[in-house]
């Protein structure tokens, strides 16, 4: 048995718990509890503050933990980083209001910057030379400047529309993250061959996303020509067609090369055309 700690609620649970859902690991949605079973596969689900998984994967209360990197980075617990997730894109910034001139870091001197990431960007102002004042504060960082609590802030930012409603412009970005997957160091025989089950069937979903599957028929002379054309997982499978001088075509196409790819094979003789969706590409 494997225990996963995942955030209860907020901007990671959803997609947490869908990635273990197409891995083949449903855990049953249930609110009211801290922990739950997989019905599928030997885990359990222990449901946390995103704060709280750094130290609950180092302490070894759950084995792996689903967290973003900015705090894995603050919390700073010995923990490994096995696998980037790649959802919870976000980076870590310094923003100050959108009316001061800005040339260099030098504009933080001596200035009062507003963060609930201290640990973060106290290292960044040391390796810079900078000496600012980083002060605390849990949440609502952005209206610090406003309120008159800080001069700047050092804050999460997605799509920047949170800086801008508040008067606020992005000057120096120190950190980019996204949610991953961490681990308890030294994990027992058993736990870690769980765990390489999981990552193989998280490796298995996220080759899959953003590919496509197509089936068409081309006729037989053109077989060559369209295999350069399609490089497949080895390379495309050819299927002969009962009728003469045809054979069926299938092969697995990302899905920002699908339309100039379909045109260069119609251009070649392709014909009735399907694309269906992948689920899982299992090497
Ligand atoms: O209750 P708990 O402590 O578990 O949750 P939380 O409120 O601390 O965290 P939550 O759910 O807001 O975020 C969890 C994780 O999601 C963060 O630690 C990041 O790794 C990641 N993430 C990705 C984000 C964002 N994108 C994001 N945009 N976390 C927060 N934000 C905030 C940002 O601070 C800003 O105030 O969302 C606001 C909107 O951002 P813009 O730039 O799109 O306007
Ligand atoms: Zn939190």
């Amino acid at each position: 048995m494997i225990r996963i700690a995942i955030q209860a609620k907020g901007r990671l649970n959803e997609e947490s718990v869908m990635l273990l859902r197409e891995a083949g690991v449903t855990i049953e949605a249930s609110k009211r509890k801290l922990l739950a079973r997989s019905e599928d596969f030997p885990l359990e689900a222990l449901y946390l503050r995103d704060d709280d998984i750094p130290h609950a994967v180092a302490m070894g209360v759950a084995d792996v933990g689903i967290v973003g990197l900015n705090e894995v980075e603050e919390k700073a617990q010995a923990v490994e980083v096995a696998h980037r997730l790649g959802f919870g894109k976000c980076r870590l910034s310094l923003a100050i209001p959108g009316n001061e001139q800005y040339a260099s870091l030098a504009w933080f001197e001596g200035r009062k910057v507003a963060t609930s990431y201290p640990r973060i960007l106290g290292r960044f102002f040391a390796e810079k030379g900078v000496r600012a004042d980083i002060h605390k504060i849990a949440g609502s960082v952005e209206i610090a400047p406003s309120v008159g609590m800080a001069d700047a802030i050092f804050d999460i930012v997605s799509s920047g529309g949170t800086l801008i409603s508040n008067g606020l412009r992005e000057v120096e970005t120190v950190l980019w993250s996204e949610a991953a997957l961490i681990v308890t160091p030294g994990l027992p025989a058993e736990k870690q061959a769980l765990l390489a089950q999981l990552l193989f069937r998280i490796e298995s979903v996220e080759r899959s996303r953003g590919m496509k599957y197509v089936l068409m028929n081309i006729p037989k002379k053109r077989v060559d020509q369209v295999i350069k054309l399609l490089p497949g997982m080895k390379s495309p499978t050819i299927l002969p067609l009962a009728q003469e001088g045809w054979c069926s075509v299938h092969v697995v196409i990302r899905e920002n090369e699908l339309w100039t790819k379909i045109e260069q094979l119609k251009t070649l003789g392709a014909e009735d055309i399907l694309v269906l969706a992948l689920e899982k590409m299992i090497k």
